[in-house]
């Protein structure tokens, strides 16, 4: 179906649920995983964004989200998380009858940034400005972490580029400010990692109790568990499926090809 119809179309439905990954931000200038450039064809993933890769080598794996959060906070949120923002205002208006969710796959904040409504976003993958204790007595955790270095030894060299020091050791990364003893890691959710309970039931809630019409599948490969799995949850119950991606897709309603960050305001203006 055209875009034409898409428009029509979405202005009639109800309960939009939007499944946001790495293509949204690649608009913003941010890495995506997979495909030409992405971050896992230049790095192992097993090597940096697993639990047992922190515990053999933080100093490489803090490097690494140094680097990322460093980036994350020079880029701008683009007009498709604004986009997506703009609607969940929207539904925020009763007299709207809208019911809006987004869920992020993205750790780099920008929704958030784009004014996006904070109860109508769901970071799956957790934050790259949210740290933790890996001290088993300790619960600390803070969600709003933006210093950039987080430590004057994760400093991110003035050309910006990734450039890992082998001479750094564990004592020159963040500790707890708390128990004072344990290190802190990213935030994030890592392969074999659980995603958040409450993330997970939130979207679960919405998903089998509200009835979703809508589904925008936006800049995401599907190729990462339990996200990839809301796809076929939302089309087993009937909603329908629009995928804004630079490449065509056959699995879907609508298929909107092209860089989300300018057909995403386009299809929801
Ligand atoms: C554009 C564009 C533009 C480009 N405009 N479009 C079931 C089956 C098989 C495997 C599993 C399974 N269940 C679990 C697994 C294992 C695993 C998994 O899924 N592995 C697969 C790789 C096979 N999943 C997990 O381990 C998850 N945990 C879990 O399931 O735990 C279970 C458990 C329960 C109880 C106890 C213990 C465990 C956790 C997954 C965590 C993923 N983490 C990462 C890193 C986060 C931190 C960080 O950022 O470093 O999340 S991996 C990485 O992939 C990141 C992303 O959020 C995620 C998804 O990537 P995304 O967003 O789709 O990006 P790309 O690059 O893949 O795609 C970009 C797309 O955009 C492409 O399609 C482009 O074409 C497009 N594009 N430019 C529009 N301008």
């Amino acid at each position: 179906m055209s875009l034409t119809e898409f428009i029509a179309d979405r202005s009639r439905c109800k309960t939009i649920l939007a499944l946001v990954g790495a293509g949204l931000s690649a608009g913003s200038g941010l890495d995506t995983f997979r495909g030409a450039g992405g971050l896992w064809n230049n790095y192992n993933a097993m090597d940096l964004a697993t639990p047992d890769a922190f515990e053999r080598d933080p100093c490489l794996v803090w490097q690494f989200y140094a680097y990322r959060r460093h980036c994350a906070l020079k880029a701008k949120p683009n007009s498709g998380h604004k986009a997506l923002s703009q609607l969940s205002r929207l539904s925020l208006d009763p007299e709207s009858r809208l019911s809006f969710l987004t869920l992020t796959q993205n750790v780099d904040g920008l929704s958030a940034r784009a004014g996006h409504d904070k109860r109508a976003l769901l970071e799956l993958h957790g934050s790259l400005f949210s740290v933790k204790c890996t001290s088993f007595e300790c619960a600390y955790k803070n969600d709003f972490n933006m210093d950039d270095p987080l430590v004057p030894a994760l400093s991110v060299p003035d050309s910006g580029d990734y450039l890992p020091d082998p001479s750094l050791s564990p004592e020159d990364l963040p500790h707890c400010p708390r128990c004072k003893t344990g290190l802190l890691r990213p935030g994030v959710v890592w392969f074999g990692e659980p995603l958040p309970f409450r993330v997970i039931d939130m979207a679960d809630e919405f998903i089998m109790f509200k009835k979703v019409d809508l589904m925008l599948v936006i800049g995401t490969s599907l190729t990462v568990w339990p996200a990839a799995g809301y796809v076929d949850m939302v089309k087993s119950r009937g909603g329908r499926i629009a995928i804004f991606n630079t490449e065509t897709s056959s699995e879907c309603e609508w298929s909107v090809e092209g860089n989300a960050a300018e057909t995403l305001p386009k299809a929801l203006e």
